[in-house]
């Protein structure tokens, strides 16, 4: 069997797929897939990869029988659920997605959490737009474009903060366990490409320090080179507009 990953280190669930997939010890073939100029859209991508249309995607070779078949899984969270049902190392893969249905509950939780709470106020695509746009435009589309997402990311930094304020004592982990699982790993990967542009998530001290120790995970940082690059030089190119300092404080 040989797993293709459909991907790209600048998109949040895609780097979180690539982690996992490092952290399963799982070998994959890494295909880049240029989504910002649309490659998603293209007719032979729905067809060959993901009918969705998006990245990360998860294409199966199955090579074991006469009549080779691929199987294609769209959606991260998927994806990702997907490897850990299959991978090698059980032990390894139920620390990441517990099999036991009283621990695996709040795991769900917070995956189906994730994407109404955290990504629904991404700001990097808003970001970027800003990057390329006209320097006397950015203060301006900062007030419109970037502040209702700040403000609606603060809600649900608190929601974090307080669910990891119950387990500060031990490592810190969103469903309180000793290892991350799937729900810290997606929701860090979103979290994190709003720190690589520079944000601090001053006000909110037990969600910055689970960000921190995530980040500190070699797969983790080795996947986000990427991101933390592209943060950098945005921040240095034009930040001054992004009240870096003031959002989250
Ligand atoms: N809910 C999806 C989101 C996937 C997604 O939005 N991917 C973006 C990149 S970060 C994409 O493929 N965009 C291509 C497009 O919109 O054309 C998941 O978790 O996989």
């Amino acid at each position: 069997m040989t797993l293709h990953l459909y991907a790209h280190r600048l998109s949040q669930p895609s780097r979180a797929a690539e982690i996992l997939l490092r952290e399963l010890d799982m070998p994959y073939s890494w295909h880049e897939v240029d989504f910002a100029n649309g490659e998603t859209r293209e007719p032979w991508f729905a067809d060959e990869v993901n009918a969705l249309k998006t990245i990360p995607a998860l294409v199966i070779e199955d090579e074991s029988t006469g009549n080779p078949t691929a199987t294609s899984i769209g959606e991260s969270h998927a994806v990702m659920r997907y490897l850990c049902r299959v991978a090698p190392d059980r032990e390894l893969a139920s620390r990441w997605y517990p099999t036991e249905a009283l621990q695996l509950a709040p795991v769900d939780t917070w995956m189906a959490w994730h994407h109404n709470n955290v990504r629904a106020y991404d700001m990097f695509h808003d970001i970027m737009n800003l990057h390329l746009t006209l320097p006397m435009l950015k203060y301006e589309l900062q007030a419109s474009a970037l502040k209702p997402l700040q403000e609606g990311l603060c809600g649900s930094l608190a929601t974090l903060d307080a669910q990891l304020a119950q387990h500060a004592a031990g490592e810190p982990t969103l469903c309180g366990g000793p290892h991350p699982t799937l729900a810290d790993l997606t929701l860090a990967c979103e979290l994190y490409q709003i720190v690589a542009v520079g944000y601090r998530f001053t006000g909110f001290a037990h969600v910055a320090a689970w960000l921190d120790h995530m980040a500190r995970r070699p797969h983790f940082s080795d996947v986000s080179q990427e991101i933390v690059e592209q943060g950098r030089e945005i921040r240095e190119q034009s930040g001054a507009y992004l009240d870096l300092d003031g959002a989250f404080s």
